[in-house]
């Protein structure tokens, strides 16, 4: 059935500017914001440079066909997903995706070893995150990092943490425009730990170790991300939300926030206010916890929403870096990213078409019957027809008809790859 997109978008357009939304403003704004788009997503977190099992207490589950072996498939499927997403984003490394000829250990990742990804964002017109990889390794086999306590295993990943900044620095000046490099270390206890504090101390100190070289912030920026549990890590986690927390104010460092990382009745959306106050930036890595931090793939739900509009309702989202981490394995892995990123994008957009100005009165008059009764109006408004023009105007298919190339893609690229 053909959709007649341009008459949608008018009777739309109308609908939300008869409450006073300007709906060029925010199709403009949104084509700005940066999606900060996992790699990982498209390999299950493999990488390229060791053969081993996927540790650190996440898990990814499925096998379905196809999953990219090396640089040149996974840069391939990146590429597939990114036709279907409108806008221009930023691609998010871990270290394990160097490609060398040679054998490397972490301790020895370079620059040299990213230039494939740097050429490719520059032909792309993308931007790099970057990541330590602090697991999947021999060396974090007993779930202890930045905070073991033999000094000989903790120097290994300091030196590891600082050529990964270095990595960002680099990606920083080659493509103009800073990275971000996150630290996430899985360290923790399966069972209650007798000594709290030391390992809290180590991790602490091994950071400072990490940050005493200066670089500049233009072109990378350290972000931290705290955790409550793991699996193997159940009763203790060293780098907890309350340390990350203290660690980042006190050496400002921006804290990252994984929305699978906390309780599970306790939401990000939530905490991006407070924080605010307080940091000059802030991170994300939007996932979907169902029922644990399971990293589902984001789909459009209650508390997307509200992460978005805590985003653009206060102002937050040029200070925020916001970045997706979910890996499911269940399905096709090109489609995830292009649900995922879609979705993240459609919650920002809902939120940029929301009446601010008249819900923020309804509110400070203490008038709460007109400011529930307009939160649900704004539910069923015509959202759709806007996205759509969203992605006409940024060429690429609205609706569900990226969903055919996709399958073709699966059925040409992916199935040949006989895995
Ligand atoms: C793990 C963290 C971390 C990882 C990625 C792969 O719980 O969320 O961000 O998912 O670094
Ligand atoms: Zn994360």
């Amino acid at each position: 059935m053909h959709t007649n997109y341009k008459e949608a978008f008018a009777l739309a357009k109308q609908q939300y500017e008869s409450i006073g939304v300007n709906v060029e403003a925010a199709l403009d704004k949104l084509k700005d914001i940066k999606i900060s788009i996992h790699c990982w997503q498209g390999d299950d977190i493999e990488g390229f440079l060791f053969n081993q099992e996927l540790s650190g207490g996440i898990s990814v589950t499925g096998n379905y066909p196809g999953k990219a072996r090396n640089g040149a498939e996974l840069r391939s499927d990146l590429e597939e997903a990114l036709k279907h997403i409108p806008g221009n984003h930023k691609i998010n490394l871990h270290s394990i995706y160097a490609e060398t000829e040679e054998t490397i250990d972490l301790d020895e990742i370079e620059p040299k070893h990213f230039r494939n990804w740097v050429e490719w964002a520059k032909q792309h017109s993308l931007g790099l995150d970057f990541n330590p990889t602090c697991f999947s390794h021999e060396k974090a086999a007993d779930g202890l990092t930045l905070a073991h306590p033999q000094q000989e295993i903790r120097d290994f990943w300091i030196e590891h943490c600082k050529r990964a900044r270095q990595i960002g620095a680099y990606f920083g000046q080659e493509l103009g425009q800073a990275s971000i490099t996150n630290i996430w270390v899985p360290d923790g206890y399966k069972d209650t730990p007798v000594d709290r504090l030391t390992p809290r101390k180590r991790l602490m100190n091994s950071l400072d170790e990490i940050f005493s070289e200066d670089i500049d912030e233009a072109y990378n920026v350290d972000t931290l991300e705290s955790k409550l549990f793991g699996i193997g890590s159940e009763s203790y986690v060293v780098g907890s939300h309350e340390f990350y927390m203290g660690y980042g104010l006190t050496r400002n460092k921006q804290i990252l926030l994984d929305a699978g990382h906390y309780h599970p009745t306790e939401v990000v959306s939530n905490k991006l206010s407070a924080l605010s106050l307080f940091t000059k930036g802030l991170s994300l890595h939007v996932s979907r916890p169902v029922r644990w931090d399971s990293d589902h793939v984001v789909t459009l739900d209650d508390e997307l929403n509200e992460i978005a509009k805590e985003l653009i309702y206060n102002d937050l989202i040029d200070t925020t870096t916001v970045g997706l981490d979910f890996f499911d394995a269940s399905i096709n892995r090109v489609a995830a990213w292009v649900i995922g990123t879609r979705n993240m994008q459609k919650a920002l957009l809902k939120a940029l078409l929301d009446p601010v100005t008249q819900l923020k009165e309804a509110e400070l008059t203490g008038d709460f019957t007109q400011r529930l009764a307009l939160q649900e109006e704004m539910k069923t408004y015509l959202f759709g027809a806007i996205w759509d023009e969203f992605c006409l105007r940024n060429d690429v298919e609205p609706g569900l008809n990226w969903y055919g190339a996709i399958k073709d893609y699966e059925q040409n690229v992916l199935a040949e790859r006989g895995i």
